[in-house]
């Protein structure tokens, strides 16, 4: 979810308070160069596509190259950490993942488990491997709700997912948490 109009970062602010530190690291929208994976749930696909409409867009919008971007489908969001395990600790790992999902509390007996679950395998592993793994999975009471959250405008969760994944990398490349 975005921040309302209310709560919602004011940039004019910025100047004062980076005169006000010693260090200020700050995130850029700029996707030139990167690498980039996606991992999308088949479950709610419905939901789960326009997500991912949401983020292919974005990614084209700031410059990430289409060959530089890798997705992957998996049967539901309990399997999205795995496979963003996968990718960050390829080889040659990725820049950053966006997991894609739709847990929706009426579909299921087992909504906390499926949703817990998910988003604590992901933060396990972007701490585990110092990938950022951007977490897209919808967690809704309602069909509504879910539709609501993945319209194709800036306020889709899959856009957003994009625009996160691009400020932790860049953040994590500056500063004091540059790796050394
Ligand atoms: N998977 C989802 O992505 N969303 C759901 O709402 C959901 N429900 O309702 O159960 C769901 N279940 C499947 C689960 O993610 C696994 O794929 C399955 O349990 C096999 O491990």
């Amino acid at each position: 979810m975005t921040s309302s109009d209310e709560t919602a970062f004011d940039d004019s602010v910025l100047e004062t308070l980076r005169s006000r530190v010693g260090e200020s690291l700050e995130p850029s929208s700029e996707g030139r160069g990167l690498r980039v994976a996606l991992v999308c749930a088949r479950f709610n696909g419905g939901i789960t596509t326009r997500l991912l409409a949401g983020a292919l867009d974005a990614l084209e919008q700031t410059g990430v190259d289409r060959r530089d971007i890798s997705l992957t489908w998996v049967p539901g969001a309990f399997e999205i950490p795995l496979a963003a395990l996968a990718y960050a600790d390829a080889d040659r790992p990725y820049d950053a993942v966006i997991t894609l999902g739709a847990v929706i509390r009426g579909d299921t007996g087992h909504y906390e488990l499926v949703a817990g679950e998910c988003a604590r395998g992901v933060q396990d592993v972007q701490l585990s491997t110092r990938v950022p793994i951007i977490f897209g999975v919808l967690t809704t009471n309602t069909v509504e709700q879910a539709l609501e959250r993945s319209r194709p405008d800036e306020t889709n969760k899959g856009r957003e997912c994009v625009l996160s994944a691009l400020a932790m990398v860049s953040v994590l490349r500056q500063g004091t948490l540059a790796p050394s």
